[in-house]
């Protein structure tokens, strides 16, 4: 792709296309209207765009990207603009187009019986989960952006959230998907049968793909019952490696019902308490880690409660567990959640971030958190270290933040080598870079070092094939 300006790239002629297409409220042009479409919300990355076309149908999508196709111009498909890899920003030079599935937010079906939800891109993953439950269902894909996020950027990040330890992550739901190709095709893959072996498995291939093989503009995803006995408590624990030994022995009790694992670093959970004032702990004492457990039965009468009060009391006489507290009601368990799904913004709000959204084999992750952490006190004194995550998949959040008092400017200066410097230690456990949050742009220059060679070629050629032109979502996940 040449460089090129806006103007040039979205002339009178195409204005008139556009808009002849989706109509006046479909597309955007005035720079205040696109500002909110080319910022992430990390604000890591200011992009700019010539237009924001917001199409209502598959059928628009399909003719918006055969215009472009036709004219040479990239799109940057994007959904609720959650994402945390700048993965569905514009560049900054301002020749790409962002298409934006928001007004694509029917759910077209949810059949009981199949388990299964067919739905638009642009329906907000929380409204789902709304859907699913209204139907005494659950769509089992639960983040702290589930307000936001759309489903077809949760399909095409491949999140993964809370439940992911026994769920999977968004890959394990879907069933089918409706995507706009790169040429302007539209495959209807909306299929929504448990077993399907006829030739390759298309929709695994754009799950992840980040907006760079083809547009997902609708899906089928996979229900489970609606768990009607969930017990959930908060607990700190004397280590991360005594929150591992937590796991372990909650599973070796309970082994279906885990439906949630969080481990907590102290330092996080205060930055709550900071800038949430509202925020109690459970607890009456301050501890360096927590974890939170879920265990969730479609049985009304599981008595998870008991069990899981049974399984702390265990793990309590021999130490693993210092504290407990068990939430009384649904209202108290979605406190703890709250509680919990407030780091994001807490941390935004505390200061600038250096994030590594890492995984590691469950068994690592103390020893991960110890490395990390002391790799980076050596070469980073007085930096502060925050570290928490989905300890049941071994997907740990270890983020670094400035000395306090501290610029944030210099500090940012600092992302790759820290970046680098924690991926080695990841590196030591056979672990990724990226554990649920994609590359997008922000970690496309990992690649080469963690996926050159066969794998990074084999990618390639395969963006090539569909995208022989690249105007799906340059820059991003492929370096
Ligand atoms: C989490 C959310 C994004 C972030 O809280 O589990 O995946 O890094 C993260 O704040
Ligand atoms: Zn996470």
């Amino acid at each position: 792709m040449s460089e090129r300006t806006a103007a040039s790239v979205v002339n009178s002629e195409l204005r008139s296309a556009l808009t002849n297409l989706v109509g006046e409220k479909g597309c955007l042009f005035d720079p205040q209207d696109t500002a909110a479409y080319c910022e992430d919300w990390r604000q890591l990355y200011q992009g700019q765009t010539p237009a924001v076309v917001r199409p209502a149908s598959a059928a628009e999508v399909a003719s918006i990207v055969r215009i472009c196709a036709e004219r040479r111009i990239a799109i940057v498909p994007q959904g609720g603009n959650t994402g945390m890899m700048g993965g569905a920003t514009p560049s900054a030079e301002g020749s790409q187009i962002v298409l934006s599935l928001s007004r694509m937010n029917k759910i077209r079906e949810l059949d009981v019986v199949d388990l299964t939800m067919t739905l638009d891109a642009g329906v907000a993953l929380k409204t789902a989960q709304e859907a699913a439950a209204a139907e005494n269902c659950t769509l089992p894909l639960s983040m702290g952006s589930e307000g936001t996020a759309q489903i077809g950027g949760v399909i095409s990040t491949n999140a993964g959230g809370n439940n992911t330890v026994r769920y999977g992550n968004a890959r394990e739901m879907v069933l089918g998907l409706e995507v706009v190709l790169p040429d302007g095709r539209i495959w209807n893959g909306l299929r929504r049968l448990r077993k399907d072996n006829t030739g390759y498995c298309l929709r695994q291939l754009f799950v992840g793909a980040e907006g760079t093989l083809g547009i997902v503009t609708a899906a089928v995803l996979k229900l489970v019952p609606r768990p009607h006995d969930v017990a959930l408590a908060f607990c700190s624990v004397p280590s991360a490696q005594a929150a591992l030994d937590l796991f372990v022995l909650c599973r070796r009790y309970h082994p279906g019902s885990i439906q949630a694992f969080e481990y907590m670093c102290g330092e996080i959970v205060d930055l709550v308490f900071k800038h949430f004032p509202d925020t109690r702990s459970p607890l009456s004492q301050r501890a360096d880690h927590y974890v939170l457990v879920e265990l969730a039965d479609a049985s009304p009468d599981a008595g998870l409660r008991e069990k899981l009060e049974d399984v702390l009391g265990k793990a309590m006489d021999s130490g693993v567990v210092l504290d407990a507290a068990l939430a009384g009601s649904s209202a108290e368990r979605l406190a703890l959640w709250q509680l919990r799904e407030n780091f994001s913004e807490a941390q935004k709000r505390e200061a600038a971030i250096i994030k590594n959204d890492v995984s590691v084999p469950v068994s690592k992750t103390p020893a991960f958190i110890a490395q990390a952490t002391q790799a980076c006190a050596r070469k980073f004194p007085d930096i502060r270290i925050m570290a928490y995550g989905h300890l049941g998949d071994g997907n740990i959040h270890f983020h670094l933040f400035p000395a306090v008092g501290a610029g944030n400017a210099e500090f940012l200066k600092l992302d790759h080598a820290i970046m680098d410097t924690v991926n080695e230690v990841v590196r030591r456990f056979d672990g990724s870079f990226s554990a649920e949050h994609g590359v997008g742009q922000l970690k496309a220059y990992m690649m080469e070092k963690w996926r050159g060679g066969v794998e990074l070629d084999t990618m390639r050629r395969i963006k090539t094939a569909l995208d022989t032109m690249g105007i799906m979502n340059p820059g991003k996940v492929l370096p």
